[in-house]
């Protein structure tokens, strides 16, 4: 006979958070937002951590290129959708990590003999206006001299003279050689109040460039979340049927966390495909799975599949129609306790803690807290970047108002069926997903800036500096729909809604 857990399926806008001491060290200025996302043993760090606890869902109109740099320039992390080609993704995958390194390979090389009417189709074509000239214009070939817009006056000079004519020489380059360490490297632009240093191997090929700005920027934007060679980083979603073509090239093009991307993944097929990636590429690549509801299905992934972060949640997405389709799903606030707790007995067990990433249906910046106190060390949100400007969908105007398109990864239009499907069987029978607008709400560093302010003060109120230490501090209580409706505006005219008639 069917069993029925004895409980209602609930969801985060059913609770608020009971404020706990706030103690004076108790100050936003001092939170920590870093999260860990591969699991670790107790006493030891993770092998893989976010400095803030969001990321972005791999999705068509969600996880570009432009998100993923722009996400993990705030510390968070974009996961590029694999509901394209192998190499499409790799290909994204790849100009993320060429955005911006310590060391980057140079894009814009030309021969001596090239004219400077082609140094400037170059520099358009790019947008760079640091020029390499080297022996057979290819971007390790033997560096001759370097070409910057101050080399050249493009209204006065003759554009077919050669770029030999303008360039820089070598000998009036500052060099550095190739195993020079990054911070060597900047000093001695500092040393030579240079912009860009040239690194050469020792056969005087061009290697990379450092650029001054990058160096900058780094200053600037310090939670950004990088790799060991300082190149920003990139989770990659895969699937259960090619992954043994996709997680290859996804390496290759520099991933550094997967994550197999299924509406249920509670499978044998999540595990057979985290075994076969971890026989091949040992602890190198952080994997995480799901999305699972409840605690036998985590225990599976984390046991028999040995993932290093689960994902929690079916069918609360905004754009997801399972719970209708299929009558699979679960409230997110009951899956993410649930879960919760089946980790934190794990970590008791076993010494070994397993991060949590609550997926899908977080409305409000209220819901993300709640998450957080519930035990997500993540979250991941489709809906919330979809809304910016870095998701790779265009603006349109209805109705005067401008929006962007967003659909499920399960709608016809993203045509994801290996998401869905496990049987192999390709093709959809039936949507999961729908297709729809959201409003447009500014770039992705205005709403994070908004959001994470929310999250230190609800975390100075709860008496907490990590995001571990707030799930640990959190007192909870479900309420009434008297006290939700208490919750908003009360026996007053709001001058937004009532009185200017917004929203
Ligand atoms: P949301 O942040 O828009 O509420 O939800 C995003 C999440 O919904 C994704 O991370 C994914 O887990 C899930 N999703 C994506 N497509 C569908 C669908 O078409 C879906 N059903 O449920």
């Amino acid at each position: 006979m069917a069993r029925i857990i004895d409980e209602i399926s609930r969801t985060f806008s059913e609770y608020l958070l009971i404020p706990r001491l706030t103690r004076t060290n108790h100050h936003v200025s001092n939170v920590s937002l870093r999260v860990p996302v591969a699991r670790f043993k107790r006493g030891s760090e993770s092998r893989f951590s976010l400095n803030i606890p969001f990321v972005a869902a791999s999705m068509q109109s969600v996880s570009g290129p432009d998100m993923a740099i722009a996400l993990a320039r705030e510390g968070g992390l974009a996961f590029i959708y694999c509901s394209q080609s192998v190499e499409e993704q790799a290909a994204m995958v790849a100009k993320v990590k060429a955005y911006k390194a310590g060391f980057v390979v140079s894009d814009s090389n030309l021969r001596p003999d090239a004219t400077l009417t082609e140094a400037l189709e170059l520099r358009k074509c790019t947008g760079h206006s640091t020029m390499v000239i080297t022996d057979n214009g290819c971007k390790d070939g033997v560096f001759l001299g370097i070409l910057t817009d101050k080399d050249y006056w493009e209204f006065d000079d003759d554009l077919n003279r050669p770029v030999s004519d303008f360039m820089t020489t070598k000998e009036n380059v500052v060099l550095g050689r190739e195993g020079i360490s990054l911070y060597n490297a900047n000093m001695l632009l500092r040393e030579h109040k240079k912009e860009c240093l040239p690194i050469l191997d020792d056969n005087g090929r061009l290697h990379s460039l450092v650029f001054k700005k990058d160096y900058v920027d780094h200053l600037n934007n310090p939670n950004e979340s990088l790799d060991a060679k300082k190149r920003i980083a990139v989770g990659a979603a895969i699937n259960t049927h090619d992954y043994k073509e996709r997680v290859p090239a996804l390496i290759e093009a520099g991933a550094d966390v997967l994550c197999l991307d299924a509406s249920d993944g509670y499978s044998e097929f999540q595990r057979d495909a985290a075994h076969w990636i971890r026989d091949r590429y040992g602890d190198s690549v952080a994997i995480g799975g799901g999305n699972v509801v409840e605690s036998d299905a985590f225990r599976y992934l984390v046991e028999e599949a040995g993932l290093d972060f689960v994902k929690v949640g079916i069918g609360g997405g905004s754009i997801c129609i399972t719970r209708e389709q299929k009558g699979i799903g679960r409230g997110q606030a009951s899956a993410l306790l649930a879960v919760a707790k089946e980790r934190d007995e794990y970590f008791e067990e076993t010494g070994i803690y397993v991060p949590l990433c609550s997926d899908g249906g977080l409305a409000n910046d209220t819901q993300i807290i709640i998450a957080l106190a519930m035990g997500a060390d993540f979250v991941m949100m489709g809906r919330y970047f979809a809304m910016t400007s870095e998701s790779p969908t265009p603006r349109v105007s209805i109705g005067g108002r401008i929006y962007k398109p967003y659909w499920g990864e399960g709608s016809n239009r993203a045509r994801n069926w290996q998401r869905y499907n496990s049987d192999g069987e390709s093709g959809l029978k039936f949507e999961e997903g729908v297709d729809a607008y959201v409003p447009v709400v500014g770039s992705v560093k205005e709403v994070l800036d908004v959001t994470l302010s929310k999250i230190r003060a609800a975390m100075c109120n709860m008496g907490s500096l990590t995001i571990r230490e707030f799930s640990n501090n959190a007192v909870l209580t479900r309420i009434s729909e008297q006290s939700f409706i208490e919750g908003g505006t009360s026996n007053v005219l709001s001058l937004d809604k009532d009185v200017l008639g917004k929203f």
